[in-house]
């Protein structure tokens, strides 16, 4: 049996069936599911990393987010049974009138790699859509994209629906092509990452897990 580095090696390079073949081998073999949730996220951890150093582009993060998820897949059941649970669980999705989704879905996969819970609600999400998954799934976070200048004002209302629907301590992170720091302080959000990489660090940091 290879070990775990050899597991997180897999997943770096995103060789799907050397991550499910050695995730299966450790779940037999009776490894602590940690220990294999810990190996599967450093290899994604240093997907983020390369995406974010442009050292590897979508098509890598893409191919590396399968290896992850087949080897969730898989470990998910081992997960439940000792009793591991993600950090904490956010709703995402693309903003109303908007149907882009490739980097919402990039968002989506880097943070399940990052062992957070994710809803995603798809495209074209209106406010309330957003406000009932929180209140449903219980979420900390949620995250809005928009690829349009058009859909970004749709940012501003959904971020005032969840608001003023009285939510507790949801924190909101927005991203998107035409979106900036500057806007997510000007419409009240409480992050904003450039790329789905920075999304996993400002998630972690709003939430402050
Ligand atoms: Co559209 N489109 N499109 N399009 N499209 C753009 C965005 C555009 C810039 C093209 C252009 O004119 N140069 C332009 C917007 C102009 C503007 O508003 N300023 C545009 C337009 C105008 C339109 C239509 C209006 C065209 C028309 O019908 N006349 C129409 C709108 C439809 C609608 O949404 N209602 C439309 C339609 C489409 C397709 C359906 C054909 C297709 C989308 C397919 C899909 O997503 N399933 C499409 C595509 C593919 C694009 C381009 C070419 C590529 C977008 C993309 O996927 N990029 C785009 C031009 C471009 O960007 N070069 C364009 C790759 C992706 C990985 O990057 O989404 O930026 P991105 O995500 C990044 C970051 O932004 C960030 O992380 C990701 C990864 O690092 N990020 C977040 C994203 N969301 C985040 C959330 C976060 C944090 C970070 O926290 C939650």
């Amino acid at each position: 049996m290879q070990d775990l580095q050899a597991l997180t090696e897999a997943i770096k390079v995103g060789n799907r069936a050397d991550a499910t073949r050695i995730t299966q081998e450790h779940i037999d073999a009776g490894t602590p599911a940690r220990d294999i949730l810990d190996a599967l996220i450093a290899g994604m951890d240093d997907v983020g990393r390369r995406f974010k150093a442009n050292e590897i582009f979508v098509p890598e993060v893409l191919i590396a987010a399968r290896a992850m998820k087949e080897s969730m897949e898989r470990l998910e059941p081992l997960l439940v049974k000792e009793g591991i649970k993600p950090e904490f669980t956010a709703v995402i999705g693309t903003v109303q009138g908007d149907l882009h989704d490739i980097g919402k879905n990039l968002v989506a996969m880097m943070w399940r790699g990052a062992n957070i819970g994710v809803i995603d609600l798809g495209t074209n999400v209106q406010p309330d859509k957003f406000v009932q998954a929180v209140q449903e799934h219980g979420a900390k976070l949620v995250g809005l994209s928009a690829l349009l200048t058009t859909t970004m004002p749709a940012m501003q209302t959904t971020i005032d629906a969840i608001r003023s629907a009285g939510l507790g301590d949801v924190k909101v992170v927005i991203g998107g092509a035409p979106v900036t720091q500057d806007f997510a302080d000007r419409i009240g959000a409480d992050g904003y990452a450039p790329d789905a990489a920075t999304a996993v660090e400002v998630a972690k940091k709003v939430v402050a897990v």
